[in-house]
């Protein structure tokens, strides 16, 4: 093929997929109706691609339609369950519809397979749990079903069914519970290999010509070691390479330089001396393959990975050209112009937005822009510069006006950044800063608080699209949302609380409310991007230097201020959230960006001082997530992301205590970077793991105020008193009582009211039990 790419948004550019499954888990359409709304975006979507130049016949279309997510595809068509699902396979192995999605759901008391990152996007995968006795079978009955239906339609489409490769699933796995001790799911490459076998031969008989097996898991730090000469990859591609019944093999490697870093190409290499027919290489994260590797490549195809499968600007189609035009010059073999990886990460079509300022479609390519530039870069590597000489012109002009554009850069901004020093990022001693926070707060031993927001009811939901409509005026809204911060306010100060907060009722989205309050930002309308399963979120495209033009949060902050004595938390997102949940410019250093929102949230936290309040949250749940896939290169990131977070935050004055909230307990690698924030107080996932993380702190010599999540919101689930009461212990065995907070979790944000209120009335009441009971005042 020419042109191709190796993933399309799945989730339609209607929310189509969110929406059936939604209605199907609801009982308001079963299997069957379900299946027609997968199968006619299927039908869209190869048409759509087909209008945007993709070839059918050829196998340039991916087939790349999971329901829920694409590991929990493979674990469906390998059978592989955990034990505690081995009933949901059917007598040959395969797995079902409404069991598929059990696995991704759980039921009763059955937890479902755990959620995770996939690789350093925000999609998120459900983690295969593989241990010795897990059985492997060659079920792929949906993927051989969408090519035969596909063949069989009018135009005799041809797709190329995707599936994760065997390592990488291997890779992306946990060892099941109750697996021996340094159990690696890795070891048990060859069973699943015997089942790939079987599912080549099945995909053969269906009619594909091509199979793409995804191994981005290359990518990351056992990558150097497996792709190396004579290694795993080796010897599992010469197998499946080696077996009669198959379609051509493709192997791709998004989100990096798979393999050795130091040796760029050679997994390529590798993989073209095992005797696949094509290997893919993401050229714009991963380095570029050398002249030695891409030599040995001999017959074995390139697509090469120019298109960024991870962002949303324009393509430089020149620069993109030569890179093809050097692959091509050096190989000899068939160099098809692709993306560096799916394209599920981004929106599906610029088209589709009626709102953004003027300038920015022209730099913009969602999806749909996306698959015409491969094509367009195709053409151009077939029939020379003159026959795609407008679009190449067009994408320079677009490109130049960027660079020029006002807003792109602002001297103002730069300026400020330039002249930063090294007391910018500093605060006062931290003992210092307890002292005299204690003298301003006087809050109790124990003291309890939640995370920022609470339950966001329909009603609040409605009132936002009420006024987004125009069926209320802003008026109304803002009466709207006064009268439920002082609901809330009211709430927490009859539940006894020590440390309140507003509820954040006017915020859609922690990230996108900040970027539709800062200058250099633009929201879409439509701009979905599947988050996991279901769920999607609509990241905001960060475009320009950013600058805060006025107060935002102060208003409402200072309004919940003004209706209790309590201290109340001004909440804001860290820089570093706000950019890894963001679409970020990709024309300057991630590290200078950072500063420049840690500036604009410093100027919120300034203002907020000014305006009495003593407290300012700010949230990094994303630090740990943009963490990079090679260890080499945490210290760089921690060093520029925890830089920015304490730039934000270092105007406070001593007075002022800063908080910080991160989603996540394991934080092992990143405990001395947590410490780097320098915050006073920091709350953490940790009801999940009954506290162990307590553990990691006290041995580590953490010294700050720490919150220790004691209620699960991530489950319905009410926590007793009691049970509350021994986590507090739990944490007091390990940390002194002057350090500890207690907090939930996470925000309530997506809980009810009805449990919240009780768990939050449990929690008071384990703190005062704990306070009374023990001699922790002294
Ligand atoms: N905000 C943003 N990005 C995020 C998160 C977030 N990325 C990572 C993490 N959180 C992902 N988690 C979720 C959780 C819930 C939803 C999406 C991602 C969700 N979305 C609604 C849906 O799909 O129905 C839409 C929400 C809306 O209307 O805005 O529930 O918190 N930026
Ligand atoms: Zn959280």
């Amino acid at each position: 093929p020419a042109a191709t790419i190796l993933g399309y948004p799945r989730i339609g550019p209607n929310r189509e997929l969110k929406r059936a499954v939604e209605s199907y888990w609801a009982g308001g359409i079963d299997e069957a109706g379900l299946q027609r709304v997968a199968d006619e975006l299927q039908d869209r979507t190869v048409a759509r691609l087909v209008e945007l130049g993709l070839s059918a016949a050829d196998s340039s279309i991916p087939a790349d339609f999971a329901l829920y997510d694409q590991v929990l595809d493979a674990t469906a068509a390998l059978g592989a369950l955990p034990a505690r699902f081995a009933d949901l396979a059917g007598d040959d192995g395969s797995v079902g519809t409404a069991e598929y999605f059990t696995l991704a759901r759980g039921d009763g008391d059955r937890a479902p397979l755990e959620l995770t990152k996939w690789f350093d996007s925000n999609y998120h995968y459900l983690v295969p749990e593989i241990g010795t006795a897990t059985t492997f079978s060659a079920g792929a009955h949906r993927l051989t079903a969408t090519v035969r239906r596909q063949r069989q339609r009018e135009r005799g489409v041809v797709l190329r069914p995707v599936l994760v490769g065997p390592i990488t699933y291997l890779l992306l796995a946990k060892a099941e519970e109750g697996s021996p001790e340094g159990f690696d799911p890795l070891s048990r490459i060859d069973d699943a290999v015997v089942a790939y076998v079987g599912i080549l031969a099945s995909l053969a008989e269906a009619g594909a010509e091509w199979v793409q097996l995804d191994e981005p898991g290359l990518v990351g730090d056992r990558g150097g070691e497996l792709a190396a000469p004579g290694g795993l990859v080796e010897r599992v591609y010469r197998q499946l390479a080696g077996t009669a019944e198959r379609p051509a093999l493709l192997v791709t490697t998004g989100y990096g330089t798979a393999g050795n870093p130091a040796k760029p190409g050679e997994a390529l290499a590798v993989l073209a001396t095992a005797g696949v027919e094509a290997v893919h290489a993401d050229l714009v994260k991963g380095a570029k393959p050398s002249t030695e590797a891409l030599q040995a490549l001999g017959t074995t195809r390139l697509v090469a990975g120019v298109v960024d499968g991870r962002n949303v600007w324009r393509n430089n189609l020149q620069a993109s050209l030569e890179v093809l035009e050097h692959l091509q010059g050096v190989t000899g073999t068939v160099v098809t112009a692709a993306t560096s990886t799916s394209l599920l990460h981004v929106p599906h079509d610029v088209q589709a937005e009626t709102a953004l300022p003027e300038h920015l479609p022209a730099w913009l390519s969602f999806a749909d822009q996306k698959v015409r530039e491969a094509v367009v870069l195709a053409r151009g590597l077939d029939g020379g510069r003159p026959s795609i000489a407008a679009q190449l012109q067009d994408a320079d002009a677009a490109l130049r006006q960027r660079a020029r554009f006002d807003g792109v850069v602002v001297d103002r901004v730069r300026n400020r950044t330039r002249d930063l020093t090294e007391e910018a990022f500093t605060r006062g001693p931290a003992e210092r800063r307890a002292e005299v926070q204690q003298q301003r707060l006087g809050l109790p031993v124990l003291p309890t608080t939640t995370i920022g927001s609470f339950p966001q009811t329909g009603e609040v939901r409605g009132a936002r699209a009420a006024v987004r409509n125009g069926s209320i005026s802003q008026a109304e809204y803002d009466q709207f949302l006064r009268q439920e911060i002082a609901r809330v306010v009211r709430l927490q100060e009859g539940l006894g609380l020590d440390v309140l907060v507003h509820g954040e009722p006017e915020r859609n989205d922690m990230v996108q409310y900040f970027a539709e309050n800062f200058d250099g930002f633009a929201a879409t309308e439509q701009g979905w991007v599947q988050s996991y399963g279901s769920r999607c979120t609509r990241p905001s495209i960060l475009w320009g230097d950013v600058s805060r033009p006025q107060a935002f949060t102060v208003p409402w902050i200072s309004f919940a201020q003004s209706l209790t004595e309590r201290p109340l938390k001004g909440m804001l997102t860290g820089p570093v959230t706000i950019l890894a949940w963001s679409f970020v410019r990709d024309d300057q250093p991630l590290g200078n960006t950072a500063n420049q929102v840690a500036l604009a949230l410093r100027d919120e936290i300034a203002d907020l001082e000014a305006a009495g309040v003593a407290i300012v949250q700010v949230d990094e749940p994303a630090l740990r997530e943009l963490l990079p896939l090679r260890s080499a290169d945490h210290q760089a990131y921690l060093t520029w992301s925890v830089r920015a977070f304490r730039l934000a935050t270092a105007g406070a004055a001593d007075q002022t205590q800063i908080h910080t909230h991160l989603c996540y307990s394991e934080f092992g690698e990143v405990i001395s970077a947590i410490d780097g924030l320098d915050a006073d107080v920091t709350s953490i996932e940790a009801a999940r793991s009954r506290l162990e993380v307590v553990e990691d702190l006290a041995g580590f010599g953490y010294s700050r105020g720490i919150g220790p999540g004691v209620y699960d919101i991530h489950s319905p689930r009410v926590p007793s008193e009691q049970e509350i009461t021994a986590l507090i212990r739990t944490a007091l065995a390990a940390l002194p009582a002057q350090q500890l907070w207690i907090n939930p979790d996470c925000g309530l944000k997506t809980r009810g009211y009805e449990e919240t209120v009780v768990s939050l009335r449990n929690l008071v009441a384990a703190a005062r039990t704990v306070r009374e009971g023990t001699d922790i005042g002294e």
